[in-house]
C-alpha cells in the first residue's frame, strides 16, 4: 500500500496502482475535499456486499426480504433529490458558442473559482467526515478499442455500489490503465460535509446547491450536491454522453442516447437496431421487447437500453457498443405485460430507489400489479393505502423511481452485448412522446432527411428531469439534456459521418421516426405499444429487405395498412389512420416550431436543415 498522506489524508493506494497521474490526482482531490480517508474500490462481490451492509447499518438501505427479493435493497432519497437537474448542468467549454444555446455555459475559470479555487469554493472541505471512494470504471468491454476509462472520486457509498452494477468497475480497470493509461477524471460529492460528532442523514445531499459541471476541453466532470442517478453516476450521462459526444466529434464517431437491440426472424436472420428516445419514453421496454402472439420464431435481444457508442468500421458499416454494463431504468409502469424481461431481471440482485415497501419486505410501484397491496410504506416513509391515494393523490413510488441491475440479470441479453467489436447497425430509429401530429412510423428518404427528422424531434417532458411535465419541447436526437457541445455542430457532425461513408461508396443505415404515443379523442393511447411495437419493427425490416414498399407522404415514407402484420391484434383501418395520418394544419403548426428551433440554433446550423424543411412544406402544400 502507498502510505502517502495528502494534507492530512492518507491515500491508501494499493500496490497494484501504478498510474502516477492517477495517484497524484487522487492526492489533489483528497487535499481539496479534506475527506476523512480514501478507499480504492476493487469491484469484488465481497466489497459490494460489504458496502451494502454498511448502507443498511447507516439506515440508507433497507435489505429486502431475501425470500421474496434475494440480494436486493431499497434506498429512498431526500425529496429534493429525485431526478436530473438540467438547470444546474453546465458545459464549460472555452467559448460560449461551443456549448451552444441549448446548454448552460459558464466561463471555465469562473466555474473553477466557484468550485475549486476561489474563497469558499464548494469542493473545499466538502468531504469532511466522509470516506472518498476511488471508483475506476470502464465504459465498454475492458480493454476494447472502443472503450474508454474513467475514475470517479465520490463520497457516496450508494454511488460506489451503483457503479459496480452499471459499469465494469474495479481492479481490472486499474490493470488496463497501467502506468500511463488515460482516464476521464470525475469528481462527485453529495455536498454535505460532516462536522465531528454530527449525525449523518440517511440520504446525504445538498438540498439547495447543485452543480453538474463538464469541461469538454480537459475532459473533466465535477458534480456537487446530488446523489441521484445521472447527477451522481458520472459514467452515464456525464461521461458516456456529454464528454463522449465531444470525443466523438473530434475523433469521427458518435455517442448517442440510444438503446441497442438485436432482432432475429424465424429464418434466423439477425438485424441490429439503434433507437433514440428521451428519458422515460420506453427505451428499456423496447430493448427487452417480447414479440406478441402470432410472431412465432421471432426474438428480440438486448445489447443496451440507454447509451450507444457508434464507430465506423473498416468495412464501411457503423458498429455500436453499449458502454454500460447495467440498467438504471424507470420502475413505475413496469410489469409482466409491459416488460416481462425487466421484471425477471429485477427479481434479485437489484437496488431499488424511491419505490414503495410492502409489509412483507418486498417492493411495489404504480402499475406493477392491477390491484395494489392493501398497505405500503411509500417512498417518503409514510403509510400508504389505496384509500389514502384516492383521497390525497399520494404516489406510493416516485414517478422517477428507478431500479439498478446488472445486464447479466436480463434473460433477453444478446450474446453480442459484451463483444468488444460491437454490432453492425442496420437501422436507426428516433422517437418522441407526442400525443398528436407525429405518425406511428415514417422512413426518411435519405440520410439528410433522417438527420432532419432526428434534429427536429419533439417530446412531452417526463419525471426524469425536474420541471413541468407533459410540455412539448424540441429534443434533438433525444440528446437535448446530454449534448456536450453546440447542437448545430452536432447536426453537422451527423451529416459529415454519413457523407464520409457515402463518399467511400458505402450505404448509410436507413433512418426511421416513430411515435408510440398518439392519443385519441378520449385521451387514451390509440397504439397498444410495448410488444406490439414488433409490428413496426417487422415493417422496418421489410423495408430493409425490400419486401415492404411504403407510401410517400409529406414527412417521409410510411406503411399502408395492408403492409403491417395484424396477426393476433384487432386494430382497425380507422385506428391505423388516426396514428399514421398527417394532419396538414397540425403540420403547418409543427413546422413553425421547427422554425423556432432553427432560429435558436442559427449559429452553424447546416443549410441542409432549412432546405429539407422547404421540401416538406412543398409536399404539404401539394
Ligand atoms: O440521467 S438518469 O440516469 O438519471 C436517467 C435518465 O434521465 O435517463
Ligand atoms: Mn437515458
Amino acid at each position: 500500500m502507498n502510505q502517502t498522506v495528502s494534507q492530512g489524508v492518507p491515500l491508501n493506494a494499493p500496490a497494484y496502482v501504478k498510474n502516477a497521474k492517477l495517484i497524484a490526482w487522487v492526492a489533489d482531490i483528497a487535499a481539496l475535499t479534506q475527506a476523512k480517508d480514501v478507499y480504492w474500490c476493487d469491484g469484488t462481490e465481497e466489497e459490494y456486499n460489504r458496502f451494502c451492509g454498511q448502507l443498511v447499518a447507516a439506515g440508507s438501505f433497507k435489505k429486502l426480504n431475501p425470500e421474496l427479493r434475494p440480494n436486493s435493497y431499497l434506498a429512498v432519497t431526500d425529496p429534493s433529490d429525485v431526478a436530473r437537474v438540467e438547470d444546474r448542468t453546465f458545459i464549460c467549454s472555452d467559448r460560449k458558442e461551443d456549448a451552444g444555446p441549448t446548454n448552460n455555459w459558464c466561463e471555465p475559470a469562473e466555474m473553477r473559482a466557484k468550485l475549486q479555487t476561489g474563497e469558499g469554493a464548494l469542493f473545499k472541505g466538502c468531504m469532511k467526515g466522509r470516506t472518498m471512494y476511488v471508483v475506476p470504471f470502464s465504459m465498454g468491454p475492458l480493454g476494447s478499442p472502443i472503450a474508454h476509462i474513467g475514475v470517479e472520486l465520490s463520497d457516496s457509498a450508494y454511488v460506489a455500489v451503483n457503479m459496480k452494477l452499471m459499469t465494469r468497475m474495479g481492479k481490472g480497470v486499474i490493470d488496463v490503465l497501467g502506468a500511463d493509461g488515460e482516464f476521464v477524471p470525475c469528481v462527485h460529492t453529495v455536498g454535505a460535509p460532516l462536522e465531528a460528532g454530527q449525525k449523518d442523514s440517511v440520504w446525504p445531499c445538498n438540498p439547495t446547491v447543485k452543480y453538474i459541471v463538464h469541461y469538454p476541453s480537459t475532459r473533466e466532470i465535477w458534480s456537487y450536491g446530488s446523489g441521484y442517478g445521472g447527477n451522481a453516476l458520472l459514467g452515464k450521462k456525464c461521461f458516456a454522453l456529454r464528454i463522449a459526444s465531444t470525443m466523438g466529434r473530434d475523433q469521427g464517431w458518435l455517442a448517442e442516447h440510444m438503446l441497442l437491440l438485436g432482432v432475429t426472424d424465424p429464418q434466423g436472420k439477425k438485424s441490429h437496431i439503434a433507437a433514440a428516445f428521451p428519458s422515460a419514453c420506453g427505451k428499456t421496454n423496447f430493448s427487452m421487447l417480447i414479440p406478441p402472439e402470432g410472431y412465432n420464431g421471432w426474438k428480440v435481444t438486448t445489447i443496451g437500453d440507454d447509451i450507444a457508442w457508434i464507430k465506423p468500421g473498416a468495412d464501411g458499416r457503423l458498429y455500436a457498443i453499449n458502454p454500460e454494463a447495467g440498467y438504471f431504468g424507470v420502475a413505475p409502469g413496469t410489469n409482466d405485460l409491459t416488460n416481462h424481461n425487466c421484471m425477471q431481471s429485477v427479481l434479485r440482485d437489484t437496488i431499488f430507489t424511491n419505490v414503495a415497501l410492502t409489509d412483507d419486505g418486498d417492493i411495489w410501484w404504480e402499475g406493477m400489479t392491477d390491484t395494489p397491496p392493501a398497505h405500503l410504506v411509500d417512498w417518503q416513509g409514510k403509510d400508504w393505502t389505496p384509500q389514502i391515494a384516492k383521497e390525497t393523490g399520494a404516489k406510493a413510488a416516485h414517478p422517477n423511481a428507478r431500479f439498478t441491475v446488472a445486464a447479466t440479470n436480463n434473460p433477453a441479453l444478446d450474446p453480442e452485448w459484451d463483444n468488444p467489436a460491437g454490432v453492425a447497425i442496420d437501422a436507426f430509429i428516433f422517437g418522441g412522446r407526442r400525443s398528436t401530429t407525429v405518425p406511428l412510423v415514417t422512413e426518411a428518404r435519405d440520410w439528410t432527411e433522417g438527420v432532419y427528422m432526428a434534429a427536429t424531434m419533439g417530446s412531452e417532458t417526463t419525471a426524469a428531469a425536474f420541471g413541468a411535465q407533459g410540455v412539448v419541447r424540441r429534443d434533438p436526437f433525444a440528446m437535448l439534456p446530454f449534448m456536450g457541445y453546440n447542437m448545430s455542430d452536432y447536426f453537422q457532425h451527423w451529416l459529415d459521418v454519413g457523407a464520409k461513408l457515402q463518399k467511400a461508396g458505402h450505404q448509410t443505415p436507413p433512418v426511421y421516426c416513430v411515435n408510440w404515443f398518439r392519443k385519441g379523442a378520449d385521451g387514451k393511447f390509440v397504439w397498444p405499444g410495448y410488444g406490439e411495437n414488433m409490428r413496426v419493427l417487422e415493417w422496418i425490416l421489410g423495408r430493409i429487405a425490400g419486401t415492404a414498399k411504403g407510401v410517400d407522404n409529406a414527412f417521409g415514407l410510411s406503411p399502408t395498412y395492408e403492409e403491417i402484420n395484424w396477426n393476433g391484434l384487432n386494430f382497425t383501418k380507422e385506428q391505423f389512420q388516426s396514428v399514421i395520418g398527417i394532419d396538414t394544419a397540425a403540420w403547418t403548426q409543427e413546422l413553425k416550431l421547427h422554425d423556432e428551433l432553427f432560429q435558436q440554433l442559427s449559429y452553424h446550423l447546416p443549410t441542409e436543415m432549412p432546405a429539407t424543411k422547404a421540401k416538406i412544406e412543398q409536399r404539404l402544400a401539394a
